[in-house]
């Protein structure tokens, strides 16, 4: 099937889809796309995921508006959820939203990918679209995705296949919102491509821009736009440290600062968690990864992030003291506020350096099942409380009532929740990010 073929059997409704990877980036694509009219099928490596979505019920954790009902609307109707990629072999557009994790070594494991490119490349008719969702690095279409779907397949990249790359842009809680109504970055091995991908996600994406361009461009787009906001919170926190070294107010600083025009300081915290923020600065980094390229700024910004969690622990020491066989209770678990994600949680780093120091972490979060309970009882006799999520259950909390039964009174602000004035009037020695004193 030429491009032109493609593109009006797309308009059309006709071609039939499929998206391999059914979790929080290609459950809701594949639900929408099936809403839209499409017929779709699903593939996951993992039945019991299948199992659910054929049955109409979703296996995502957590709160996603509208999610669970569009699935069991478009369940075993216009989509069906496989295991095996037989069920691939007629399909004329194939949407990849498998996960691209970054490991220790800060560098990409394309073992998923690579995987599901050699599946795919078994049952790949001619003609056929492959469109890579997942967020990769820079040159990852060249280098790995062209070749590995051209060998598996036996075909020609732009002659029998077709490439492209149009990144997610996802966001816990808000998965079918942002699918719907974000603009897109559309990036196609050729401009033919491209336009054919527009047509394309225009059937579920009604009025936001898709922006054709070319695959080197999308994958820079996506892989910046995240490690943009990561330098963003590194130069916030880092100004936080000077605050608490200089006896200011970070929040007063911060508010004053973004009165001045074109500013915009994002807020110091006590880590950056989730599945983003923490990992595509380095699949950017992979990029220029070997060439005469050299990062200082992204990974300094990824250092000074990273050790936000530690900078917590040494106003907890600077309030308390030696933390050997201290209680602390932990204010939350989940990487963001009203989240139950814990995805490269900053609480979890906290936790491990609270232990590392003899202490003993009591930890509460009111969406994380595991940390679920009564704060106020776990509250009673801890030497410190660390608030490390802004719930919105901690905004509203009796400060009076925790200070009653905290052994020793000290709260440790790693959000700005609380301004100083109100935890001093509940009784409370106060200390924060960026207000280090301790009163
Ligand atoms: N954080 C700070 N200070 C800030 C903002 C965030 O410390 O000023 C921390 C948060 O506490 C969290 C982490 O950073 O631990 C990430 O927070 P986030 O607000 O960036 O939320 P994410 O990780 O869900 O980011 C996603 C990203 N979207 C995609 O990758 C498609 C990001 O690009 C978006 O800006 C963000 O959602 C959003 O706000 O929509």
């Amino acid at each position: 099937m030429s491009l032109e073929t493609l593109k009006k059997s797309i308009v059309e409704k006709k071609a039939r889809l499929a998206v391999i990877g059914l979790g929080y980036v290609g459950l809701p694509v594949a639900c929408t796309f099936a809403e839209a009219g499409f017929e779709v099928t699903g593939i996951d490596l993992v039945a019991e995921r299948v199992t659910k979505i054929n049955s109409g019920i979703s296996p995502i954790e957590g709160n996603e508006p509208g999610l669970p009902e569009l699935i069991s609307k478009v369940a075993g109707k216009q989509l069906k959820a496989s295991t095996d990629y037989k069920d691939l072999g007629d399909m004329d557009v194939i949407l990849i939203a498998v996960e691209t994790p970054v490991a220790e070594d800060n560098k990409p494991r394309y073992e998923a990918l690579r995987s599901c490119l050699k599946s795919l490349g078994t049952v790949l008719k001619d003609g056929a679209l492959v469109i890579i969702e997942s967020t990769i690095a820079p040159g990852t279409m060249a280098k790995v995705v062209e070749p590995a779907l051209e060998q598996s397949s036996g075909k020609k990249a732009g002659k029998d296949f077709y490439l492209g790359n149009c990144p997610e842009r996802v966001m816990p809680g808000k998965l079918l919102k942002n699918l719907r109504t974000l603009s897109r970055v559309v990036g196609g091995s050729t401009p033919e491509t491209a336009e054919t991908m527009v047509a394309l996600y225009r059937q579920i994406i009604p009025q936001a821009d898709l922006d054709p361009t070319d695959c080197i461009t999308a994958e820079l787009v996506k892989t910046v736009e995240n490690a943009y906001r990561d330098v963003q919170i590194a130069f916030a926190n880092e100004v936080a440290m000077i605050a608490e070294a200089t006896g200011g107010d970070i929040w007063k600083v911060r508010e004053l600062v973004n009165k001045s025009p074109d500013r915009m300081m994002l807020m110091p915290g006590a880590g950056v968690g989730g599945h983003c923020i923490p990992k595509d600065p380095w699949l950017l980094a992979y990029g220029v990864d070997g060439s005469d390229v050299e990062l200082r700024l992204i990974p300094t910004a990824r250092a000074v992030n990273d050790g936000m969690p530690s900078h917590i622990v040494s106003l907890v020491r600077k309030a308390i003291g030696n933390l050997n066989g201290k209680r602390i209770l932990v204010l939350g678990y989940a990487y963001l506020e009203d989240s139950d994600d814990t995805r490269n949680s900053p609480s979890a780093t906290l936790v491990d350096e609270l232990k590392a120091q003899s202490a003993t972490p009591v930890v509460h979060d009111p969406f994380v099942h595991q940390y679920q309970g009564d704060l106020f009882a776990m509250a009673k006799g801890c030497d410190a409380a660390v608030l490390m999520v802004k719930h919105s259950e901690y905004k509203q909390m009796d400060l009076g009532k925790l200070a009653a039964l905290l052994s020793t009174r000290v709260l440790i602000d790693g959000r700005g929740l609380w301004p100083r004035p109100t935890a001093q009037q509940a009784g409370l020695v106060y200390a924060g990010v960026g207000q280090g004193a301790v009163r």
